[in-house]
């Protein structure tokens, strides 16, 4: 049997079973996350139209599945879906990734989210089929099954160069609308990603440690597996670790969730875990190395064999670290992070260096704006990372799929599409992250 046929196969019965295990439970879980005490003590001048769990409620419904809630879309007919999200407020920004003297952009903090369940349907197809418009050549996870890091590059199923490319979502938390279904079709196939990265912050407002409703935010989760699952995309559970600086700070909730989340996903070849996002504030790699080296093991009780990324020093750019003291596993990448206006010709070489001193690095955020996540959008700097991305076979993640009015989110502020985005709903960033790979084959 073919992998993914198999995988399918698993796949179908490990939902069926949870699906079983929660009905026999019965277990109820408070829908909608944090009370108002969260909302109104973010920081943020975000604003969230009280129209964006409208969308929800047409497009998806919350079950009880063991202890989290699935959101199952709706059927063919538009029935059965209905579910209660409701976003909260991101915190204000901080500037990771910057030097020292890059300014904070203080538009960084306006958010509108106007998710109109009108106008997010009538451009997008309202009723997702479950049924994948999957191409002759197979989804990207039929093609290609279990990936596997071989010196510095990501490899396939049998043993070709692989590279991954996507969207990140915004913290899930502030954006849940985008853990959709039609989203990632879209993202699919008209844009050509073949893998979604799920950010759950850890210790921001509303983060998974620090006041997040744990169960939606882990239902949040689910869904955009089962979702990127059923398209036969890859997807990273990123633990995004920024506000609480270190990983350590939180090493205890986060083993707990790789833990529940690497023997949920143990069978599913297209799971991918991303155990720090950003160690900043002066955390060492070594800190990083004691943290992995308590976590990775955990996962690989579960799932031997899946592909695990570990966040480096100063937000993701010092990759020279691990490059120098390698982690003891297989199947480890290191996570490079870089913003086209902020990081240039210093961390590129910085890169390359690490990846001839044996680093498998992963791209598993950029952006073309400046660090702050605003600012001008730099091509001709993103052109130049994305030539080096291509030369050296290395995966890419663009932060972020949102339509916040900031530079890096790739939907312009204002539109309210979930899928169906023609370039005069996105951002200058959205237009030219969807010119790069729409016509790629994977
Ligand atoms: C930013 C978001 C912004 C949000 C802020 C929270 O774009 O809307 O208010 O986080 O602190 C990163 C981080 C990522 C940042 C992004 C842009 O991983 O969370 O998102 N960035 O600043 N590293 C470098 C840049």
């Amino acid at each position: 049997m073919k992998t993914g046929k198999f995988f399918r196969s698993i796949a179908a019965v490990v939902v069926a079973a949870a699906m079983l295990a929660g009905c026999a439970k019965k277990e109820e879980v408070p829908l909608g996350g944090e009370s108002s005490s969260v909302v109104s003590s973010a920081s943020s001048t975000s604003t969230v139209s009280s129209t964006s769990s409208a969308t929800s409620s047409s497009s998806a419904a919350i079950r009880t599945h063991s202890s989290y809630k699935l959101i199952v879309p709706p059927n063919a007919d538009g029935t059965g879906g209905s579910t209660s999200v409701t976003p909260h407020s991101d915190p204000v920004q901080s500037t990771p990734g910057a030097s020292q003297s890059t300014p904070q952009s203080s538009s960084a903090v306006q958010s509108t989210v106007q998710s109109s369940s009108t106008a997010a349907n009538s451009s997008s197809s309202s009723t997702p089929t479950l049924k994948p418009p999957v191409s002759s050549n197979g989804s990207a996870v039929d093609r290609h099954g279990w990936l596997s890091v071989m010196g510095t590059d990501l490899v396939d199923q049998s043993g070709s160069k692989m590279q991954l490319y996507g969207m990140s979502t915004h913290g899930i938390a502030w954006f849940p609308d985008y853990i959709n279904y039609d989203t990632f079709r879209f993202l699919r196939d008209d844009w050509g990603a073949n893998c979604i990265r799920l950010a759950m912050y850890s210790g921001e407002n509303s983060g998974y440690c620090t006041g997040g409703d744990k169960q939606w935010l882990k239902g949040l989760v689910n869904n955009g597996v089962e979702y990127a699952t059923e398209l036969g995309m890859y997807v990273i559970i990123d633990w995004h670790v920024l506000g609480d600086r270190t990983p350590m700070t939180y090493k205890e909730e986060a083993k707990k969730f790789f833990d529940e989340m690497s023997s949920r996903y143990a069978d599913y070849p297209n799971v991918i875990y991303e155990i720090c996002n950003e160690p900043n504030g002066g955390t060492s790699w070594s800190e990083i190395a004691a943290y992995a080296n308590e976590v990775i093991p955990i996962i690989r009780a579960n799932s031997p064999d899946s592909i695990v990324i570990v966040g480096t020093p100063t937000w993701s750019q010092e990759v020279d670290k691990p490059a120098a003291n390698p982690l003891q596993f297989d199947n480890v990448m290191y996570a490079l992070h870089f913003y086209a206006d902020t990081h240039r010709d210093g961390l590129r070489n910085t890169m390359v260096n690490a990846i001839r001193s044996g680093a498998p690095i992963f791209i598993t955020e950029f952006g073309m704006c400046d660090a702050s996540g605003n600012g001008a959008v730099n091509e001709s700097e993103a052109n130049k990372w994305k030539s080096l991305i291509d030369e050296h076979n290395i995966s890419y993640m663009c932060w972020n799929l949102a339509n916040k009015g900031e530079s890096s989110s790739i939907i312009r502020s204002g539109c309210s599409k979930l899928s169906g985005w023609t370039d005069d709903d996105l951002s200058t960033q959205g237009r030219i992250i969807r010119s790069w790979r729409r016509n790629a084959d994977y």
